[in-house]
């Protein structure tokens, strides 16, 4: 019975060795002291068999057998936990000490962007900016512009009406109109907003679409006020180089009227691909505004006159980031959004 007992700690021994797993951990336990079909419980089994004198001392010895094969697979199995941890913690590891990723802030539209920049100019210049509604009546869109009742501007195809009265405004004089009928003069605002016109999309069209206006009322202006005050405007938004020209034209709520243009603020007048080679940029309309325009709003002509001048913003936005197309300014796809954060 003893040298048994000596073989089956070989046995055993050599099995613990060849076990890699904690699978194999398991199998060795329910082999050798489970309790239906383990070696040493089969082995207790059979001391019956034997003398009080040997059963005494083999029954001793099975137990410490027992003892030592419990204790050896428990032994291992916390040798395989152990590796496994050692194992999870390294898959796991966290370089606390790496940047943390940055969290992708929204940012400002193009056109915001540049709206904020003309704003500043103005204000930096003496202007409040004001504000005014998208929906207008007749009045404000028009009459009070001194646009006669028969302008084909007035024509709904040219114009979105809500009903007989009220439309979207075509204009931003209309938040002027407003602005001149709560203030009297000397007054100096701009008004920077969205307009709408019944045009067919395409690459340089939108039926909605931004301006900024500024307009400035006192006593004893002069065109030669509205000539300085846009040559500094426009040196303030390009550069101190950017020169001006007027070309007479019509607006029927000036009188006159002229068109502004500004020399590229690529080529500074050189001419190159954005001005079309002729070194100048058409920025928009101006002119001393209409006595009409001032009675309209009971300002009186004779005492007060006045200039305005206006800017489309898509257009400038479009030029200054070189888009072929307007459209892209509205369709709000981020892939291209992204590229003015
Ligand atoms: C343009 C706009 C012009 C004005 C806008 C104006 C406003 C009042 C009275 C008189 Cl309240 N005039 N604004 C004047 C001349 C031209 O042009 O071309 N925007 C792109």
């Amino acid at each position: 019975m003893s040298d048994r007992i000596t073989q089956l700690r070989n046995d055993f021994d050599g099995e613990l060795k060849a076990v890699s797993a904690d699978a194999g951990a398991n199998a060795l336990r329910d082999r050798w002291v489970g309790r239906k079909s383990g070696v040493i419980t089969a082995e207790m089994k059979t001391l019956g068999k034997l003398s009080p004198e040997d059963r005494r001392v083999a029954g001793q010895r099975l137990n410490e057998l027992k003892d030592y094969v419990e204790a050896e697979i428990e032994k291992l199995q916390a040798d395989f936990a152990a590796k496994r941890e050692a194992e999870q913690l390294v898959k796991e590891r966290i370089d606390v000490t790496l940047p943390g990723r940055r969290i992708e802030a929204g940012h400002l539209h193009p056109i915001t962007l540049l709206r904020q920049k003309i704003e500043d100019i103005f204000v930096s210049m003496g202007y409040e900016i004001e504000d005014g509604p998208e929906i207008e009546t007749n009045f404000y869109n028009f009459d009070a512009l001194n646009i006669p009742a028969n302008h084909p501007a007035r024509s709904p195809q040219d114009t979105f009406y809500i009903n007989d009265h009220l439309a979207l405004r075509s204009q931003t004089s209309t938040m002027q109109i407003h602005a001149m009928q709560k203030r009297r003069p000397p007054l100096r605002i701009a008004a920077p907003g969205r307009v709408f016109r019944r045009d067919t999309p395409d690459a340089t069209h939108n039926p909605m679409f931004y301006q900024v206006e500024g307009l400035l009322i006192d006593r004893g202006i002069t065109l030669g006020d509205l000539k300085g005050t846009v040559e500094e405007f426009v040196r303030r938004l390009f550069g101190p180089e950017t020169r001006t020209r007027f070309r007479p034209s019509y607006f029927p709520f000036v009188e006159p009227g002229a068109e502004i243009d500004y020399t590229c603020f690529k080529c500074n007048g050189a001419g190159c691909r954005i001005c079309k080679g002729s070194g100048w940029i058409e920025m928009g309309g101006s002119g001393m505004v209409h006595p009409n325009v001032l009675r309209a709003v009971g300002i009186d002509p004779e005492e007060f006159t006045g200039f305005a001048f206006g800017l489309g913003l898509d257009r400038l936005c479009a030029l200054m980031y070189g888009l072929d197309d307007i459209r892209l300014l509205y369709e709000n796809d981020v892939r291209f959004l992204e590229q003015f954060r």
